[in-house]
């Protein structure tokens, strides 16, 4: 089956998942492991790919690849499993840069990235022939080949995203962001296709960061009116549970842009997109604001650890997205 080109062979699709990187790539595995093969699609997130080190590094699309092809650090949800560290110290000897860590393993990917990049391939048929390789089945599409980038503002002035997140650990108090090249960007052609195939029974925006992980997506204004126009019901699983961010800095986020850091907030900044909400029994209390907003409402525990885990959310969330119909 074709890794990702058109599509000629392939399944039709059931299910477009948006993700951005550990959060996200947990469900997207649960998603990759219910579904049948060809069935999922997954538009990545691209804002926070960088150039460093003369490197095109795309994490979210990396952290995708590793965990649906079981190559995932399970420490850090990023990076590779078992990788090593010769490259790091040795360049740390030579004097360079050594805040954002590249695994000796990791550094393959980035360098025959790269590589195919600097020959005129573009990053969405890269992705398509290493999913391949490593034998993915579902589709991870780039959300464009173009370039787009989040920039956070932060009280220190603006920063790229991984200034921000690695270099600086997410300190700087955030006030706004920016996405880059999100008006100019083209959509990934086979996003917008997956959006308008009769097959297609769910969009699952993944459990994460709205504002970093999600928003680059949306700010893409293609892509916000395709998901409005889309037949298939739209639903959004809270990153938010009991009132702290299930990874990473979003509850912070939150809390720096006067927002409340509660999951009905979530539901509220996806609220003229998403039919349903997916809440954590921890959050039960919620469901009234939450179906207030003007959307159906399912609880079931959202914390993944185990496989089993992230399977059964999987399930449900694609059944109670199936079971919801679309009034637009
Ligand atoms: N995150 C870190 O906190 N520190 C790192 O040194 C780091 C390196 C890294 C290398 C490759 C990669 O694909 C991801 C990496 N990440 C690292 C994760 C990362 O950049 C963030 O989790 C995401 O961009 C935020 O979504």
């Amino acid at each position: 089956m074709s890794g990702g080109g058109d599509g000629g062979d392939r399944r039709p699709t059931s299910c477009l998942a948006l993700s951005g990187g550990v959060g996200g790539a947990k469900l997207a595995l649960g998603l990759a492991r219910h579904l049948a093969p060809g069935e999922l699609a997954i538009a990545a997130n691209v804002g926070d790919d960088f150039e460093h080190l003369g490197l095109t590094i795309c994490p979210d699309i990396d952290t995708l690849v590793y965990t649906l092809s079981g190559l995932a650090n399970p420490e850090t949800g990023w990076g590779r499993a078992g990788d090593t560290a010769t490259f790091m110290h040795a360049l740390a000897g030579l004097g360079g840069e050594t805040w954002f860590h590249l695994g000796d393993g990791d550094l393959a990917m980035h360098v025959a990235r790269s590589h195919r990049l600097r020959s005129g391939e573009s990053l969405s048929r890269i992705t398509a022939d290493i999913c391949e390789r490593l034998g993915i089945e579902a589709r991870i599409l780039p959300a464009s080949d173009d370039a787009l980038r989040t920039i956070v503002e932060t009280e220190d002035g603006p920063l790229a995203l991984q200034h921000y997140f690695v270099r600086e650990k997410c300190a700087p108090k955030v006030k706004g962001f920016r996405y880059d090249g999100s008006r100019t960007a083209q959509v990934k052609k086979e996003i917008l296709g997956a959006l308008s195939e009769p097959s297609l029974q769910a969009v699952i925006i993944c459990p994460s960061n709205p504002y970093i992980s999600i928003d680059p997506m949306l700010a893409m204004p293609a892509l916000r009116q395709a998901l409005k126009d889309c037949a298939a019901p739209v639903v959004a699983v809270s990153p938010i549970v009991g009132g702290a961010a299930l990874k990473g800095p979003t509850a912070k986020m939150m809390h720096e842009l006067g927002a409340a850091v509660s999951a009905d907030s979530v539901a509220r900044h996806y609220r003229d997109l998403i039919d349903g909400f997916v809440l954590d029994p921890a959050d039960a209390a919620l469901e009234k604001a939450v179906r207030g907003l003007g959307m159906e409402v399912l609880i079931t525990p959202s914390v993944m650890t185990s496989l089993g885990d992230k399977i059964r959310l999987a399930r449900e969330t694609f059944a109670f997205a199936v079971a919801l119909s679309r009034s637009n």
